[in-house]
């Protein structure tokens, strides 16, 4: 017979079942007896400063793993904080599960004290929300929560844990580890994947989505250099395949290459492997018609009722990525010959869209940001993870930086401000050997900035830069192209990131001018390293300089001339 434990024990136990060495987390009043349990476990618990922060952090370390993060959080006010980092885990596809300490049920549906249904409150934007309320049924539910967050398309569970059902007392053994499930396309379907590419004259492969688990990559390569094609990547996944190698074309995404679209537009097989083809990767579905596209569409997708949900394709196939990948990789190569040509004319595209941009060729801008990420790629090693939230300053990575290969991006494609930071600190407290390097704006920074106590009090030696630019800059870039001169909610003053960096015992400096940037790198480098505590370098630029492609002033001017025309 299994010995009694509390309900907060046999949780703690089930996720050390099922391989969990980290969590993050808020504490509450709601799991004291979770806390407990977490006192004698092997389970390192990362405490965080908000919830927001914590569920960032699981959320990253999910992302860069494939293992779900865990965060822990109290009722009502801890919940309602967690809530952005479920929300990006549902649209990023990312395993995590959420933990919530729940209203007793001695006392639930009265509105008790913090009281939310989480049933209802996450029901859009987790794959699995539910409540246990029998401790002897914890290891069964905490299994399927790995089961669910893992298998198909990847996403976040939630889980509520009223507090009277955590210290009751069951005697019930552990469960057996999860084993995630993904399914497999068929030989039929490979032949006739086959045959479409091996008619087509123009086709293009495009890379995303989770789950590119061991091999994965590698074999996609393989696919890819094999049959001579030309491979994008989706946005915010542009590190499935490094940048450096020869068939990698370009990211998919907001900012696209003009000359990357037409390819996309222009392709007659366009092959989908693990993308959504939501809003960002499709620029506004406007680079595939829906429900029809014009190109020969194979899509393949973890998700089966993705698959046909936007775009009916020529060949629909439900299937994991290491499954997918490893059987492209050993099918027999199609001649290439009508189309090989393209691979170099696409990769010579992309190398004169990272040149440096005309707003910074006449020498006048104090920093160019085009030379800050020259310097970064000098500097940092090729397997570097590069962290961002969202915002205009994201585009200075997401065009000119050569991401090494998988995962050296951790990102939101859900544009969540405010990830840059703790998605920066989850990676380096699990990956301490690797560099972590985070890009963040003023206006994003200072929406988990908190989160830099947690790098100095774990010893995470992240390097954070900050683009300030005193502005919420998407937007007002929006507002100059819509509302043209008529600024409004969109100037930030900041406080001063570098005195705030060494209040919080980090390295912190500011640069104003280019030749500044690559020493300030290599001192801020040998503080991480030396230190392991992070470093923030704030960037100090005018606000003009909002986009590679134009300054706020000639948006202005443009919609300005727009509006008198009409
Ligand atoms: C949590 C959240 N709140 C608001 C927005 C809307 N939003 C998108 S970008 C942006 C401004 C970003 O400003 P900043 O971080 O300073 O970067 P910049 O665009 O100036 O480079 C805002 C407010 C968002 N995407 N996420
Ligand atoms: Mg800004």
């Amino acid at each position: 017979m299994p010995t009694s434990r509390s309900g907060g024990q046999i949780l703690v136990d089930a996720l050390k079942t099922h391989g969990v060495e980290i969590a993050f987390g808020v504490p509450g009043e709601s799991y004291l007896d979770v806390l407990d349990a977490l006192h004698d476990s092997s389970i390192r618990f990362i405490i965080n400063r908000q919830e927001g922060g914590a569920a960032f952090m699981a959320e990253a370390y999910g992302k860069l793993t494939g293992q779900p993060g865990i965060c822990f959080v109290t009722r009502g006010p801890g919940a309602t904080n967690a809530s952005i980092g479920v929300h990006t885990a549902y649209q990023d596809s990312t395993p995590m599960i959420l933990f919530i300490g729940q209203v007793g049920n001695d006392f639930i549906d009265r509105e008790a004290f913090q009281e939310i249904d989480y049933r209802r409150m996450f029901g859009q934007m987790a794959k699995w929300v539910t409540q246990i309320d029998r401790a002897e049924r914890i290891p069964e539910y905490i299994a399927r929560a790995f089961q669910v967050a893992t298998s198909g398309r990847p996403g976040p569970v939630v889980l509520a844990l009223p507090e009277d059902m955590l210290i009751s007392r069951a005697e019930v053994p552990d469960a057996k580890p999860y084993c995630a499930i993904q399914a497999s396309a068929n030989s039929a379907q490979i032949a006739q994947l086959r045959s479409i590419l091996a008619s087509a004259k123009n086709p293009l492969l495009l890379l995303g989505g989770p789950g590119w688990l061991g091999d994965a990559c590698s074999d996609i390569a393989r696919f890819a250099e094999q049959n001579h094609l030309p491979t994008a990547c989706a946005f915010r996944f542009q590190d499935l395949l490094a940048n450096s190698h020869p068939n990698y074309i370009g990211d998919v995404g907001i900012g696209i290459n003009p000359k990357l679209a037409a390819r996309v537009k222009n392709a007659d097989v366009l092959i989908a492997i693990g993308p959504r083809l939501g809003e960002m990767t499709t620029s506004g579905y406007t680079l595939l018609n829906s429900p029809v596209p014009s190109q020969k569409l194979i899509h393949i997708h973890s998700h089966a009722e993705e698959l046909g949900s936007v775009y009916q394709g020529e060949l629909l196939i439900n299937s994991g990525m290491p499954q997918i990948a490893k059987m492209l990789a050993d099918m027999s190569p199609v001649d290439a010959s009508a189309w090989q040509h393209t691979v170099q004319e696409a990769k010579a595209e992309l190398a004169a869209f990272q040149q440096e941009p005309p707003i910074f060729q006449d020498g006048k801008a104090p920093l160019n940001l085009w030379q800050v990420v020259q310097d970064v790629m000098e500097v940092l090693p090729r397997d570097t993870i590069l962290t961002n939230g969202a915002g205009n300053y994201a585009s200075w990575a997401h065009r000119f930086y050569c991401y090494g290969g998988r995962r050296s991006q951790l990102a939101p494609t859900n544009g969540a401000m405010g990830y840059g930071v703790p998605a920066g600190i989850a990676a380096k407290i699990s990956q301490p050997q690797r560099t972590v390097l985070t890009f963040s704006g003023d206006g994003d920074y200072m929406m988990n900035g908190q989160e830099l106590a947690t790098a100095v009090q774990y010893k995470a030696g992240v390097i954070i830069i900050v683009f300030n630019n005193q502005m919420y800059g998407t937007i007002r870039m929006h507002q100059e192209r819509d509302y043209p001169g008529r600024v409004s909610g969109t100037q930030l003053h900041n406080p001063d990131f570098a005195a705030l960096a060494r209040a919080y015992g980090a390295h912190g400096e500011v640069v104003e001018k280019t030749a500044d940037f690559l020493p300030a790198l290599q001192r801020a480098q040998a503080f991480t390293q030396s230190q392991q505590l992070p470093a923030i370098i704030e960037l100090r630029y005018d606000g003009n300089l909002i986009t590679p492609n134009a300054t706020l002033e000639t948006i202005r001017k443009n919609a300005e001339a727009a509006q008198k025309k009409a």
